[in-house]
């Protein structure tokens, strides 16, 4: 027995690279993931997992590599640990994420467009509006939990309204986003138990993507007026809409709550932006790649590959750590150090390459907003409990940040 089973894994280990015992949906890797990372990259360029069948990419220049490579390590297969082609996807697939060219080309134009810095513009000065007006309640109130009452309680004030979803349900919306995002690992309990309300919470979300339930003047509007234009068909807009939905409240959230947390931990960063408010671009790159709030995306390869000089076959799944490139020191000085000034560009918090988010700008206008009305009405910020991480197979974040700001 022990011979068989040593063979049957020796078939399937990629040669040349080291297999480790490592579960990177176990409960103490999702809540303290660094250590983890470290042995990921260290073990070699190529790591395989035994226990899921996955290749894992975690240093910097594979990661941004295998992104910069689309046509080898494809998306249309899923790009979770799941193979579309083996499996039936939990909902019909995104159509950008989801997606190699040319199909991915023609959706990726249209969120593009709707989504260009220029589309973007005339929401900064209500974003900027709704950020002071809630930071200077939060002042009031000296104590806050820093998750509910601003990484959430912001995003959930402006986004909705700028895609023009109703009100009515809105409830829906983190629910759905922890279901997608959970979905793209394994059928853990994590999974299991973001799913109890699926039925309802999907069906609301897919409602909410069609046309006479949009408002008129909203992002979600200017993805049919592509429609209209002839570059995609009304249930493409549809699905485009949805896109949107699964993948920018639950993101921004997590990346508002990481801001909160790292200018809490780190009161030198904090003095140093009230000093520089003009650092607040690079302080929420900073963020993101120090804290990587989306930390893993897979790919599959598409035909047998090549990464460092080991061989990978055909319908390999990869998984991108893109938490431990954003920290590897083979790349980054200091990498594990927060600094606000550090030129993090490059970094692949985002993504990199044809896929790489395509809501950033969105993303930063949230943020900066946010970093922009501390930086002007917020002396003191700092942790006044214990923080609480939130579970989730792909997102890093806090679900709980008790504070003191004043
Ligand atoms: C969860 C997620 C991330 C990015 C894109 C999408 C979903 C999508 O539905 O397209």
């Amino acid at each position: 027995m022990q011979d068989r089973n040593q063979d049957a894994k020796s078939e399937t280990t990629i040669e040349g690279a080291i297999a480790l015992d490592i579960d990177p949906y176990a409960n103490e890797f999702l809540a303290n993931p660094y250590a983890f990372h470290a042995s990921l990259r260290d073990a070699g360029p190529v790591v395989y997992l035994p226990k899921y069948d996955v290749v894992v990419l975690a240093r910097y220049e594979a990661v941004r590599a295998a992104l910069d490579d689309p046509a080898t390590f494809c998306s249309r297969r899923g790009v979770g640990l799941s193979d579309f082609q083996l499996e039936e996807p939990w909902r019909p697939p995104s159509i950008i994420l989801e997606a190699d060219a040319p199909l991915h080309t023609k959706t990726r134009k249209v969120l593009n467009e709707a989504l260009s810095r220029s589309a973007l513009a005339e929401l900064a000065p209500r974003f900027d509006r709704q950020a002071v007006e809630l930071v200077d309640g939060l002042v009031a109130k000296g104590h806050i939990d820093g998750i509910k009452d601003l990484a959430e309680a912001f995003p959930l004030s402006v986004f909705p309204d700028a895609i023009g979803v109703v009100k009515e349900g809105r409830q829906n919306l983190l629910p759905y986003g922890d279901m997608a995002f959970n979905a793209f690992g394994p059928r853990n309990d994590l999974f299991e138990r973001s799913f109890a309300n699926a039925q309802t919470v999907t069906a609301w979300v897919v409602e909410q993507c069609e046309r006479h339930n949009l408002s008129h003047d909203g992002i979600g509007a200017s993805v049919y007026a592509a429609a209209d234009r002839g570059e995609v068909t009304g249930e493409e807009a549809g699905l485009l809409v949805r896109s949107l939905l699964t993948a920018g409240l639950d993101t921004t959230i997590f990346a508002i709550g990481a801001m909160l947390y790292c200018l809490a931990q780190h009161p030198a960063q904090w003095a140093k932006l009230q000093a520089e408010p003009r650092l607040v671009r690079s302080a929420f790159t900073e963020v993101i790649r120090y804290m990587s709030p989306a930390q893993t995306f897979f790919r599959t390869t598409n035909s047998n590959a090549e990464v460092s000089g080991i061989q990978i076959p055909e319908g390999q799944k990869i998984l991108l750590c893109l938490a431990a490139a954003n920290r590897d020191p083979r790349q980054w000085q200091d990498a594990d150090q927060f600094q606000v000034d550090r030129r993090a560009v490059g970094h692949v918090g985002f993504g990199y390459g044809v896929h790489v988010c395509v809501g950033q700008q969105l993303a930063r206008l949230e943020g900066e907003a946010v970093l922009k009305a501390l930086i002007s009405q917020v002396a003191l910020l700092e942790l006044d409990g214990e923080p609480r991480y939130r579970m989730n197979n792909t997102l890093h974040g806090f679900d709980r940040l008790p504070m003191r700001i004043s």
